[in-house]
């Protein structure tokens, strides 16, 4: 298995409850290496740019909304098998649909404010870290 990047954020809802180190400590849990970490307020721009791929789903401009609604946290990982490891990790989109023990099973309220964004492939965990870190930002 090959060593890979993943983009965790999390989203407003996980700092509005303070659950930011709980959170962060099931990720270091997991063996993953956090390579970088942040806080920021995203806007409705950059929110929405990060998120192009939903552009014109019904849930679009909801979510939009949601993660410039506060501040998130985006952190960049690294492991062997990160992006399928972290999704397992943080369980289904939806918390009704998460397996038992996830991170969104446990914490998140509904499928839109679901705590933790996960990278869906490799590739797109390159570019999702690179969207919010610098190559000198990863150590
Ligand atoms: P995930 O990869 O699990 O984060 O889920 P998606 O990429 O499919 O969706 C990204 C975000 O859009 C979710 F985290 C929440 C939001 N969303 C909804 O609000 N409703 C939906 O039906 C699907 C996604």
């Amino acid at each position: 298995m090959a060593i890979e990047r993943t983009l965790a954020i999390l989203k407003p809802d996980c700092v509005r409850k303070n659950l930011q180190g709980e959170v962060i400590a099931r990720i270091q849990k997991a063996g993953f290496k956090i390579l970088g970490m942040k806080q920021l307020r995203l806007t409705s721009d950059t929110a929405g740019a990060f998120y192009a791929v939903h552009k014109g789903r019904p849930f679009y401009d909801g979510l939009v909304e949601f993660m410039s609604s506060g501040s998130c946290m985006p952190i960049a990982l690294e492991k062997e098998n990160a992006v399928s490891d972290f999704r397992k990790l943080i369980g289904a989109t939806d918390p009704k649909e998460a397996a038992e023990g996830t991170i969104r099973k446990l914490f998140a309220d509904n499928k839109g404010e679901n705590i933790v964004h996960g990278s869906d492939s490799p590739e797109n965990g390159k570019i999702e870290v690179a969207f919010f870190f610098s190559e000198r930002e990863l150590v």
